[in-house]
C-alpha cells in the first residue's frame, strides 16, 4: 500500500466521499481563500510542560502569530501558565480523557477552520500550511496520515495497532483509510458543529469515520511524525481496546443511521 503514490490512493478515497455530500449546500463551504487568521489550532493538554513551549512557539512562528491557539487543560504542572504566557486561550477542565478534552477544544473556536494537534511535539507545525492549502482546495476534513512515511517514531505496538484500526475501519466503511487515530487534522468548523460526538479515547477515529460516512470531502494527507516529548497519556492496551470498540460502534451507527 505504501508503494502507491499519494495522488492515486487519495483520489479513490475522496471520489467515493464526494458522491453524496451533505456539505454541498453549507454556506460555510464557500470559495473564500482562508488564511491563518481564519484558523484555530486546538489541543487537549495534560501535564505537557516539557513540550508545550516548543509546540506553541512553533505554531506562532509558522503562522506568523495569526492562528488562534486553544488549549483545554487538565494539568497539575505548569502547562497552563506556559500556555497563557505564550498567548494561548486556556479552558480549564478536570482530566477526563483525550476525547472529552478534544471535543471541548474543537467546539470552542468561532474561526472557520479548526486544526487539532497533540501537545507533545510529535506533529511538526511546519505542516500547517499544507493542511490549510487542502482546506482551500475544498476539502472539509484533512487528516494527517502518519503511516504513509512509515511512522517509525511510533512504538512498534502502536504502529501495528494503527494499521489494524485502519484496516478494520476501511472494511466497515467500504472506503480505504490509512490512519484513523492521528491527532493532527484540519476541519471546516461546520463539520465539527454539525455532528454529535460520543467517543472519548476513540474520538480521533470518530472524527474521521462519521464525516467520511456522511459524505463530506475527506482527504488523508501524508505527514511527518516524531518521537514524543514527555510522558504518554495513553495506555496502549486499554486505549487500543477502547479505540477498536469506538471504530466498530461508530461505523455501525453511521451505516444504519
Ligand atoms: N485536557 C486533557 N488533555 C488530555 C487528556 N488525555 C490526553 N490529553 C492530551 O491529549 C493529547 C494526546 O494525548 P497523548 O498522550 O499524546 O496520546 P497519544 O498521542 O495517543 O499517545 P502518544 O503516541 O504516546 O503521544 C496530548 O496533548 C495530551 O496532553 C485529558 O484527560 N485531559
Ligand atoms: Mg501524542
Amino acid at each position: 500500500m505504501s508503494q502507491l503514490d499519494d495522488t492515486s490512493r487519495r483520489d479513490t478515497n475522496t471520489a467515493s466521499a464526494r458522491v453524496h455530500s451533505e456539505a454541498a449546500d453549507d454556506p460555510e463551504t464557500d470559495s473564500r481563500e482562508y488564511t491563518f487568521e481564519d484558523v484555530s489550532v486546538v489541543m487537549g493538554t495534560y501535564n505537557e510542560a516539557e513540550a508545550i513551549g516548543t509546540v506553541l512557539s512553533d505554531i506562532d512562528r509558522v503562522t506568523d502569530g495569526q492562528a488562534e491557539v486553544v488549549c483545554v487543560d487538565g494539568s497539575s504542572d505548569r502547562t497552563p501558565e506556559i500556555a497563557r504566557e505564550q498567548g494561548a486561550r486556556v479552558i480549564e477542565q478536570e482530566p477526563q480523557g483525550y476525547g472529552v478534552a478534544v471535543r471541548a477544544a474543537v467546539l470552542a473556536p468561532d474561526r472557520p477552520v479548526v486544526v487539532t494537534t497533540d501537545c507533545d511535539d510529535t506533529y511538526p507545525m511546519e505542516q500547517l500550511p499544507g493542511f490549510l492549502a487542502l482546506v482551500n482546495e475544498g476539502y472539509d476534513v484533512v487528516s494527517g496520515d502518519r503511516l504513509y512515511h512509515g511512522g517509525k517514531a511510533m512504538p512498534v505496538f502502536n504502529r501495528l495497532g494503527n494499521h489494524l484500526f485502519a484496516a478494520a475501519a476501511s472494511v466497515l466503511m467500504g472506503t480505504r483509510v490509512h490512519d484513523t487515530t492521528t491527532g493532527m487534522r484540519a476541519y471546516r468548523r461546520s463539520v465539527v458543529e454539525d455532528i454529535e460526538w460520543t467517543e472519548n479515547t476513540g474520538l480521533s477515529a470518530e472524527l474521521l469515520v462519521r464525516p467520511l460516512m456522511r459524505g463530506y470531502d475527506v482527504r488523508e494527507h501524508p505527514i511527518r511524525y516524531r518521537e514524543r516529548a514527555g510522558e504518554s497519556k495513553l495506555d496502549p492496551i486499554e486505549g487500543g481496546a477502547a479505540i477498536a470498540k469506538s471504530i466498530v460502534k461508530v461505523a455501525l451507527e453511521e451505516r444504519f443511521r
